[in-house]
């Protein structure tokens, strides 16, 4: 047997010499027989511990990028040691990253953030989305929706910065996003919790008439790395709480599916005697998965057959039902996940309230539109396929299937929400038997190496699940959530790692070959501004550095390089509206100095290269010392300087 004969091994290198295992006693300087005695860990812990453990100085085979959920945020983990890289900061500020406290972040924080005017400083991070070439992940920029706020943002890989936050112009929940087109054309947003469209006001008893959902087809410009607002567009959808979407590939390129969970079209109480959500949204037997024709969407778009509802160009309910951009087909009541397969030719989708996932047939329901056969129309005119016909089989998984990820072999793993379990099955052969492994506890979503893409790797998967009860040191009744990393490579699943998660409830997240990312380690040349990729107008040449009065204006041209800002010492008037132009002069590798103005709540990050911008009023008079905040030399300490703000009348 392999395992025990790894283990005699191991032990016997350890003990080399020893003529018989040493008492466990001398804590983990031991061998490893009795580290092993002495910690209670038995051969699988050992085994686990060999595929995880990544000694210093090795890197890891692959990146996930793991929503942060309401910590608006994401977490950049390396698998397999499971060690977190990074937060990146997106929909809120995060001083390390000098993202929201002066500096150029603010503009896509505080600004392009913006909802309706309201300035917004969180978001929930549901869905990360890696942009994709040709159906496989390039490592070019991530994608994620905030659910509470309708936004979406972009992350650019080069640099794991947020360069931009769209709002939503028209929902006021989303949830089925930020999912690619296999090229990036689209980065697709769907509602979730149906609203008037554009922020109108309706009462509820007008759900049926007012209320809408919504799909955003955001135009992506690939050169620029920006979302394209002017060439972005939507299509109207009905109240049904739109869920979970993805998008067609290979085969099925041109085509969303997104399931959606309330065809009751239930909006609780009223303050009467109706049910809650909850169960009024769980009465009919079938809810309906969207299907959506986007490249026939196009089409419509390009003959100008829109309204414009805030600015976007909206395709009507009406048309998309009449066009059949939009058809429906029954899904088991209260769905949950949408998944196409890597090939293309199938979507998976859970039961959530069932114990089955279903199989729809892609081509089947191309066919079924293709000759305009249909069993009948919902009520706002919508064609519906027959469930029977539009399916390839539907799985018995267990107790709440929810999402589905798959590998290299043609298995499918399922996370099975109420019975705490991934399920690996074949989704091409319904008959084999599935392989129920236990995580703890809840799991959520799950994650593959490369799973999305249209050649997924194997290897691993990650359980994302929701509880984590005996898992860790109670750190409070607020406890973390959990990532249990599987090994997939076996005959059989096996846990490998528990990885706590301690900043909100994570979602989704991707998994890519690291060697995929192209990231910079300095902005080249000196003074490169990370928003628009080119050399600031403002980046200041070493000798050059200068303070410019203009009125009440003061621009500061300064360089900062090791150990010292130029200028160091800056005088203003109160009430004077001050410019800091910083110019990183640095190119190594990890020389990144920090700008920080005590009491003026500005602290910046200033990466090799880096031009950054800091506008403010110095509306309070004093002596206030600003300093870098990054340990970057033997005389970090001395990389301050003073910035004096002369009192009125002094
Ligand atoms: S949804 S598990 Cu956005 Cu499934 Cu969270
Ligand atoms: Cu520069 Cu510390």
């Amino acid at each position: 047997m392999l395992v025990p004969s790894l283990l005699l091994f191991f032990a016997s290198c350890q003990n080399a010499g020893a003529p018989t295992a040493p008492a466990p006693t001398a804590g983990t300087g031991g061998g490893l027989a009795s580290i092993m005695a002495e910690r209670g860990l038995s051969e699988a812990d050992v085994l686990a511990a060999a595929k995880t453990y990544t000694p210093t100085g090795k890197l890891d085979d692959y990146v996930i990028f793991g929503s942060g959920g309401h910590g608006g945020n994401i977490v950049v983990i390396g698998v397999p040691s499971m060690r977190i890289l990074k937060y990146i900061s997106v929909f809120g500020p995060e001083p390390w990253q000098g993202y929201g406290y002066g500096g150029l972040g603010d503009d896509v924080l505080y600004e392009q953030g913006k909802q309706g005017g309201k300035e917004i400083t969180w978001g929930d991070v549901h869905h990360p989305n890696l942009s994709e070439t040709g159906g496989e992940y390039d490592g070019n920029f991530l994608f994620l929706n905030d659910k509470a706020n309708a936004r979406v943002a972009v992350i650019d890989l080069k640099d794991f910065m947020t360069k931009q936050i769209v709002a939503n112009p028209l929902v006021m929940s989303d949830h089925g996003g930020a999912f690619v087109t296999p090229n990036t054309d689209y980065v697709v947003e769907t509602s979730q919790y149906a609203a008037p469209l554009g922020g109108k006001f309706a009462t509820l008893d007008k759900y049926e008439t007012e209320y809408r959902g919504a799909a955003v087809f955001w135009k992506f410009d690939k050169v620029k790395g920006r979302i394209d607002q002017e060439n972005s567009w939507a299509i109207e959808l009905p109240p049904y709480a739109q869920d979970l979407a993805d998008a067609g590939k290979l085969v099925s390129d041109g085509y969303v599916f997104i399931n959606s969970w309330n065809s009751e079209m239930s909006a609780g109480t009223e303050g009467k005697d109706k049910p809650f959500t909850e169960s009024g949204a769980s009465q009919n037997d079938m809810d309906y998965l969207h299907v959506i024709d986007w490249k026939k969407a196009e089409t419509l778009v390009a003959a100008g057959k829109t309204t414009t509802i805030n600015g976007i160009r909206v395709i009507s309910l009406a048309d998309a039902a009449a066009e059949h951009v939009l058809t429906f087909v029954g899904e088991p009541k209260s769905p949950h996940g949408c998944d196409v397969t890597p090939d293309g030719t199938a979507v998976v989708v859970g039961g959530k309230l069932d114990t089955h996932a279903t199989i729809y047939d892609i081509a089947k329901m191309q066919d079924l539109i293709a000759k305009g056969t249909f069993t009948g129309k919902d009520k706002f005119g919508v064609d519906i396929m027959d469930f029977q016909a539009s399916i390839r089989g539907q799985k018995e998984l267990g107790l709440g299937p929810l999402h589905t990820v798959y590998d290299e072999k043609g298995f499918a793993y399922t996370s099975v929400f109420l019975d705490s379990t991934v399920v690996k099955w074949n989704w091409k052969n319904l008959e084999e038997p599935i392989e129920a492994l236990g995580v703890q506890y809840n799991i959520g979503h799950i994650t593959a190496a490369e799973g999305d893409t249209i050649s997924p790797d194997g290897k691993y998967v990650v359980a994302m699940n929701k509880m984590s009860q005996d898992r860790y040191v109670n750190v409070g009744p607020l406890l973390p959530q959990s990532f249990q990393l599987i090994d997939i490579s076996g005959p059989t699943m096996k846990v490998i790692y528990d990885m706590p998660i301690p900043l909100g409830e994570p979602h989704y997240s991707q998994m890519m070959k690291a060697d995929k990312l192209h990231t910079i380690t300095a902005y080249t040349p000196a003074g490169t501004n990370p928003y628009t990729d080119t050399k600031s107008e403002f980046a200041v040449a070493s000798g050059e550095e200068k303070i410019v009065r203009n009125g009440k204006k003061v621009d500061v041209y300064m360089s900062v390089i090791r150990s010292h800002f130029t200028p160091d010492n800056i005088e203003v008037n109160e009430g004077d509206e001050v410019t800091l132009h910083l110019t990183s002069m640095e190119q190594a590798l990890d020389q990144t100095h920090g700008f920080a103005i005590d009491m003026y709540n500005v602290n910046v990050s200033m990466e090799p290269g880096k031009y950054e911008e800091i506008t403010f009023v110095a509306d309070r008079a004093g002596v206030f010392p600003f300093y870098c905040t990054e340990f970057c030399s033997a005389l970090h300490l001395e990389m301050m300087g003073y910035l004096l703000v002369k009192p009125n009348g002094a």
